[in-house]
C-alpha cells in the first residue's frame, strides 16, 4: 500500500495517523500537488492528495473516503464509530475541522499570488470561517478528553490535524489563548506517537503568476 502525501497537509495527516494507529505497513510518497510536476494529476481527477494506491485497485482519494475504506479493511481500531449517534457526531466534527482547514488552504493560496492580485475581502471571509469553526469545535468539546464519547475517533484526528495546520498557516490566531479547553485537549494528546511522527512540515511551492 502506498500513500501519496504532502508534508504540511492536514487531510493527508488524517490518513497517515490512521494507518499508523491500525499498524498497517505502507509507504509514504511525498508530492507537492501545487507544482507543475505533481504526480496527482494522473491519479486523481481533482489533482489533490492524499491518494491511496494499492496494486490491482483504482487509486482512492479524499481523506474521508480513504479512512472509511481503511476502517472496513482493518476494523481494529475503528475510527468511524458504529453507533449512529456517535457516527454522525464524528462526521460532523470532521466536517467542521476539514472546513477550517479548507479556509486555511484558501488563505495560504491567496497569499501565494502576486501581492497586487490578493483580495483582503476574500481573506477576511475565510478568516471568519476559521474563527467560527474553531469556536464551534471548542464548544463541542467542552471539558471532555475526546470529541466523541470516551474514545479516540476520526473526530479527534481531524481536529488535531486542523489545529496544528492552523499554527503553521495562520499563527496570528492564538486559539490556545482564545479557547483554553482546546489547549488542554491539545496538551493531553500531543505526545501520541502517531501525531509526533506526522507533524506538519512546510514545502516550497511554485508562485502563481495570475
Ligand atoms: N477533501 C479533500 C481535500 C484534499 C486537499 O485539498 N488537498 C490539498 C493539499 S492540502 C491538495 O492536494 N490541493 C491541490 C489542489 O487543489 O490543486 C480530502 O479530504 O482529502
Amino acid at each position: 500500500m502506498k500513500l501519496i502525501i504532502a508534508t504540511p497537509s492536514p487531510y493527508a495527516r488524517k490518513v497517515r495517523v490512521v494507518l499508523r494507529e491500525k499498524n498497517v505497513e505502507f509507504e509514504e510518497i511525498i508530492d507537492v500537488p501545487w507544482n507543475r510536476d505533481t504526480v496527482t494529476k494522473n491519479l486523481n481527477p481533482l489533482g489533490k492528495i492524499p491518494i491511496l494506491i494499492e496494486d490491482g485497485n483504482e487509486p482512492l482519494f479524499d481523506s474521508k473516503v480513504i479512512v472509511q475504506y481503511l476502517d472496513n479493511l482493518f476494523p481494529n481500531p475503528l475510527f468511524y464509530p458504529e453507533s449512529p449517534i456517535e457516527n454522525v457526531g464524528a462526521k460532523l466534527v470532521e466536517a467542521v475541522a476539514d472546513g477550517v482547514s479548507d479556509a486555511l488552504v484558501l488563505i495560504f493560496l491567496e497569499n501565494v499570488r502576486l501581492e497586487k492580485l490578493r483580495s483582503g475581502d476574500w481573506i477576511d471571509r475565510q478568516a471568519t470561517k476559521i474563527y467560527q469553526g474553531v469556536k464551534y469545535l471548542s464548544s463541542y468539546l467542552g471539558t471532555k478528553q475526546f470529541f466523541i464519547g470516551d474514545h479516540f475517533t476520526i473526530a479527534d484526528i481531524s481536529v488535531f490535524s486542523c489545529l496544528e495546520y492552523l499554527d503553521l498557516r495562520f499563527p496570528r490566531f492564538n486559539w490556545k489563548i482564545e479557547h483554553p479547553n482546546l489547549k488542554n485537549y491539545w496538551d493531553l494528546h500531543k505526545t501520541r506517537q502517531s501525531y509526533l511522527e506526522t507533524k506538519p512540515e512546510v514545502q516550497t511551492i511554485e508562485t502563481m503568476k495570475n
